[in-house]
């Protein structure tokens, strides 16, 4: 029996290698084959955005090698590499960190395979001779919005001067959207010498572990007026951290969160979360458009940020109004 399947498999395989399947005959055009390696499940920004790219590539009547990396650099590496050895027609990158990508990119680009950035970034040397384009928000502003929104609110309550501690839950440790946020909420906050970032770490972007650091943040005795969390799963967590503590999450403590997923909705409009700032998954499309226009020889642009936008129920685009037209 074993026998039997070895053989068997030997032959497939061997009509694998010489490129014949073995039933179909099929002798129409090639199908392209876009390689996509996406960097995990963490979030339902991420389920959204795989979803987004499964739904957009099959609408174009393309393949999709779909690779979910389980937030694991090495795994990422391995399916790009795979990619090189499948020749994939384009390549599909969301990379879970920013660095570490020098050699692989060194390898994709010697193979001719063009890439495509998608979502995050990654910092290298020259990064854009190996990418034709990245397709993803510009994280910086983002924190920029989310600080912006809650000295606005802070004044709209009579507390612009007030001593406000904040804590903020970082996401992953060395990915871009974890960086820049962080750049973006601190820079603008660091001319105002009442508001204090008094505690920061990191939660993966995971609701579980928004949920367990903001518990210790609680146990630390210290006054928190804000949570700063780097996106909504993570204030997700959060909040039950904080109603387990006895606490009033919406009230006691203004929670600001990142991507606008549908729940943050929900949560924003029963009163327990104060503001999203959008970050859109829905990338499918833009990467369809852009490997077409590849296709055409047509010039695409090199950076390409998403249309975004800030939710609350106070003095922003209204939560309410917007949850019915959210899809992730
Ligand atoms: O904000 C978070 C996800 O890279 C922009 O990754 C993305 C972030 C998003 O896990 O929810």
């Amino acid at each position: 029996m074993k026998k039997t399947v070895t053989i068997v498999l030997a032959i497939v395989l061997a009509l694998t290698l010489i490129g014949c399947t073995p039933s179909t005959g099929d002798t129409g055009p090639k199908q392209l084959v876009v390689g996509y390696a996406q960097l995990g499940h963490e979030s339902d920004w991420r389920v959204g955005c795989s979803e987004s790219v499964k739904a957009a590539v099959a609408a174009a009547g393309w393949k999709l090698e779909f690779v979910d990396a389980d937030q694991k650099q090495d795994e990422q590496i391995k399916a790009l590499r795979d990619f090189i050895t499948m020749n994939v027609d384009y390549i599909a990158f969301s990379p879970v960190v920013e660095s570490g990508w020098d050699e692989v990119m060194q390898e994709i680009k010697e193979a001719g395979i063009p890439v495509v950035m998608l979502d995050r970034n990654i910092d290298m040397a020259n990064r854009e001779d190996y990418f034709e384009a990245w397709i993803g928000a510009d994280f910086i502003e983002e924190g920029k919005k989310a600080a912006n929104w809650l000295i606005d609110y802070m004044e709209a309550e009579g507390r612009g001067n007030d001593e406000i501690n904040i804590v903020e839950l970082q996401g992953t440790v060395g990915s871009s959207p974890a960086n820049d946020r962080m750049k973006g909420f601190a820079d603008t906050l660091a001319s105002k010498s009442n508001y204090k970032i008094i505690m920061t770490q990191t939660g993966n972007f995971e609701t579980d572990l928004g949920k367990t650091v903001m518990e210790s943040f609680l146990k630390s005795g210290e006054r928190i007026d804000v949570l700063f969390a780097h996106n909504d799963n993570m204030a997700l967590g959060a909040i039950q951290a904080i109603e387990e503590a006895g606490l009033v999450p919406g009230v006691d403590i203004i929670i600001i969160g990142v991507d606008a997923i549908k729940l943050a909705f929900e949560e924003i409009i029963a009163g327990r979360m104060n503001v999203t700032v959008e970050c859109t998954p829905l990338l499918g499309p833009k990467l369809v458009e852009t490997i077409q226009k590849l296709i055409a020889g047509q010039p695409v642009p090199k950076t390409l940020n998403p249309d975004e936008y800030v939710y609350d129920m106070y003095f922003y685009n209204n939560a309410e109004e917007e949850l019915p037209n959210r899809v992730y």
